[in-house]
């Protein structure tokens, strides 16, 4: 495993021992916990659509570690890992993959829709793009009441040329609105590489277009994600108004558990297996000797258990009344 790394400046912080073992803890968390829930998926004990971002956890935990806790964050489906690096307990999570009423969203939501007020994450939406103006409506909703909270919205490539993405990111340079667009960019919408269905892939560019900075980053480089989306929300709250980030990832995994990926090489997702986020953060923590072999390991067994206890809490909670069935819904019969 490579421990290479491009030569940039850390922030102080960052090279504190302590904040580096954070950033692994949280991103081995996220590799485990999906690892688990496709084996669960496999197992039946979860119903529906399972889409892991196995591949892409430098880009979660980056993106969520420099947030207020009010700071609201609204995501698209593939978001098992923002809502453990947001802070959601990793057994209600897995309680809400298994469709209990211990999950995150009472076993009503599944996979594609974790949410929890408390932590000011918003899910979780299945309509591609569909959330990209709710995000503009909860920044209009700060700025109109005065408040210094920001809202991040992260979608994929393959929302950028929907109508939403246009309309919302409009009204957001227009209004000058809090709010910070996070493109993950993996390449590809389902089984559609971005080159196919963009005219210009380079999904930075089109902030241009809106009034409002643009910029791509590593999204694979967990410190490089952090400090990026650091400086971007510390501007937003500043009052400089909207920005978008394009963070370059890959799903190492298919679009979801369905997919025979016939659209894109077994060498292609072996060399970007080859510069895995989480392994070669950990072997570069070691080499730079912010960390030993051991303490790192110790990390490793603490995760091994948290998910293993996630699990057994999931398959030992009841699955939701039927009586609910019409609960949370808009109309109830
Ligand atoms: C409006 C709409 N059109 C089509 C779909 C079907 N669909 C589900 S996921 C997806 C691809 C989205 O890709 P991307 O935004 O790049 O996210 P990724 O899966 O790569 O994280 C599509 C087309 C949908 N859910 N909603
Ligand atoms: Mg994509």
């Amino acid at each position: 495993m490579s421990v290479e790394r491009q030569e940039r400046t850390l922030l102080p912080h960052q090279k504190n021992k302590e904040h580096l073992l954070d950033l692994y803890r949280k991103m081995f968390l996220i590799r485990r916990f999906e690892e688990r829930a496709g084996q669960e998926y496999m197992r039946g004990k979860i119903a529906g659509f399972l889409h892991l971002a196995i591949g892409e956890e430098a880009a979660n935990v980056g993106m969520m570690v420099p947030l207020r806790p009010d700071d609201d964050v609204i995501s698209h489906y593939r978001s098992h890992g923002q809502a453990l690096a947001r802070g959601l307990e990793p057994g209600p999570v897995m309680a809400e993959l298994f469709g209990r009423a211990t999950g995150v969203s009472k076993g009503q939501g599944g996979s594609m829709h974790l949410a929890s007020k408390e932590h000011h994450f918003w899910g979780g939406h299945a309509i591609v793009g569909g959330h990209i103006p709710v995000a503009v409506g909860m920044a209009l909703a700060h700025q109109y009441t005065g408040s210094d909270r920001v809202v991040v919205c992260i979608f994929g490539d393959g929302s950028v040329n929907t109508g939403a993405f246009h309309e919302a990111m409009n009204l957001a340079g227009v209004w000058r609105l809090p709010v910070l667009f996070i493109a993950s960019n993996n390449l590809y919408g389902m089984g559609t590489a971005i080159d196919r269905s963009s005219a210009v892939t380079e999904i930075y560019k089109r902030a241009a277009a809106y009034n409002m900075p643009g910029k791509r980053i590593n999204g694979n480089d967990v410190l490089e994600v952090e400090a990026e989306v650091r400086d971007a929300v510390e501007r937003i709250r500043a009052g400089e108004g909207p920005r978008l980030i394009e963070a370059m990832t890959y799903r190492f995994s298919g679009h979801s558990l369905a997919d025979p990926e016939l659209y894109r090489s077994k060498e292609e997702v072996a060399e970007w297996r080859a510069r895995d986020p989480v392994f070669s953060f950990r072997d570069w923590v070691v080499a730079q000797g912010f960390a030993t072999e051991d303490e790192v390991s110790a990390i490793d067994a603490e995760v091994e258990q948290i998910v293993e206890d996630a699990v057994r809490f999931a398959e030992e909670s009841p699955e939701p009344d039927p009586s609910t069935l019409y609960d949370y819904v808009y109309s109830n019969p």
